[in-house]
């Protein structure tokens, strides 16, 4: 399963090298479940002992600042389109620099974020990045799967929604022996997750390295939504995206406010036609999705196989087409019917990257124009879109960053931010 790459699409993989991600990027991962040579994960990450630098996040205005009195709803989107290549990725959070940070999740309650390295540690600090350096949050080395694969490690991290009194908070990580993706509890009442109030929610056998989704989100409906992808090697061989009966290819949503979990009695299957855990499919490899945080509605990037990277909007039941459909195309050569699927909202070709990075739909207040625009990104050209959500109109690229974006942070006063493999998070800002 070869593809040829132009030179300077070689050039910028050397470069990212032992970085190659979590992905598609076809070949090499796909070919074998075994971790590609050179690129497991490293077991340490440590924190720089350089003093943080200050960073730019304040001076934004409220993103509330409408009149107090409002007769009817503000538009979802001003008439001003972003312009493209007006933005740049300016560095944040200098205090966050450590190896394949996979997310940058800001504590609920407080000024601090804590910061996802796929080698299993995850670190907080104050966002104002003044006072003191990252601390360990969680050390998960211990229970990672031992020489994992590329896309495998600490890759998610949420809070419960009433984590400021319940202390709880949700990991999704790689386990080994046998292979399998574990969704996990802990307490962190006191500041930091404690080791030892570990409590296994949800367990999936996994077949192969690669195509582990990873992104864990509460909904605004207070439920665990959880991405899993295909279970790995290529073009989905055990046909996991389209069958019901499989958690692989999903993205599920869970009751997680009990002592283990449970389905809700409104998702897709609860009451027959597949696991009731599921919420959507038909997915290759979401990696990372989101909540508009204004209109609830779910955004995700899924990782293409050879061809196209895709952009979705996620709703309940919906079968996004994988291993049927790649992007807009029937995938392979076999005639399909399109109309089955929910399309996506956008592609890119390999022209463009190799890698989707799903971001959010912006609801900041810096740069009015891009509000409700769902921004995302690719991990292997640094690209970095938008899609208005509320029409079907072309996306507009934002930036070409060179970042290697494994992931989007959100502050709370929802600007958007591009947590990335150089050791280095930034923010997307029109200067
Ligand atoms: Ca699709």
């Amino acid at each position: 399963m070869s593809r040829p790459f132009p030179v300077h699409a070689i050039v910028a993989l050397l470069v990212a090298a032992a970085a190659l991600p979590f992905t598609a990027c076809g070949d090499g991962d796909d070919a074998a479940p075994a971790a590609t040579p050179g690129t497991a994960a490293p077991r340490t990450a440590t924190p720089a002992g350089t003093a943080p630098a200050p960073t730019p996040t304040g001076g934004a205005p409220s993103p509330a600042a409408t009149p107090a009195v409002r007769a009817t709803p503000p538009p979802a989107a001003p008439a001003t389109p972003p312009v493209a290549g007006a933005y740049a990725a300016v560095p944040a959070f200098t205090q966050f620099n450590f190896e394949r940070m996979v997310g940058l999740f800001p504590v609920p309650g407080s000024g601090d974020a804590v910061a996802l390295t796929q080698g299993g540690v995850a670190y907080i600090a104050s966002l104002a990045g003044a006072a003191a350096p990252p601390r360990v949050y969680l050390d998960l080395r211990d229970k990672l799967i031992d020489n994992p694969g590329n896309e495998e490690g600490l890759l998610g991290l949420a809070f419960a929604p009433d984590y400021a009194s319940s202390g709880r908070v949700f990991v999704y990580y790689s386990a080994g022996e046998p292979r399998r993706s574990v969704i996990a509890r802990y307490d962190a009442s006191s500041g930091v997750a404690d080791p030892a109030s570990a409590q296994v929610v949800l367990e999936v056998p996994q077949p192969f390295a690669n195509h582990n989704g990873g992104a864990l989100v509460f909904g605004p409906d207070g439920y665990l939504y959880i991405a899993l992808g295909d279970g790995g090697a290529g073009g989905d061989p055990q046909g996991n995206g389209q069958n019901t009966g499989a958690l692989l290819g999903k993205i599920l949503r869970i009751d997680v406010s009990g002592d283990t979990y449970s389905v809700p009695a409104d998702n897709p299957f609860a009451t027959g036609g597949g696991r009731g855990e599921i919420w959507a499919y038909g997915l290759r490899n979401p990696w990372r999705f989101t909540f508009d945080r204004e209109t609830g509605e779910l955004w995700a990037g899924d990782v293409g196989q050879n061809r196209w990277e895709e952009v979705d909007r996620i709703v309940r039941g919906g079968n996004y087409g994988w291993n049927v459909m790649e992007g807009r195309e029937c995938y392979g050569n076999a005639a399909c019917d399109a109309a089955a699927f929910i399309a996506p909202r956008a592609v890119y070709g390999r022209d463009e990257g190799c890698s989707v990075t799903g971001g959010y739909v912006y609801r900041g207040a810096a740069m009015p124009e891009l509000r409700g625009w769902y921004v995302y990104g690719d991990f292997c050209s640094g690209k970095v879109w938008a899609v208005n959500t509320r029409d079907e109109s072309d996306a507009v690229l934002l930036a070409a960053s060179g970042k290697p974006i494994s992931s989007f942070a959100e502050a709370d006063d929802g600007e958007l931010y591009l947590v990335t493999f150089e050791r280095a998070i930034f923010r997307l800002s029109r200067p």
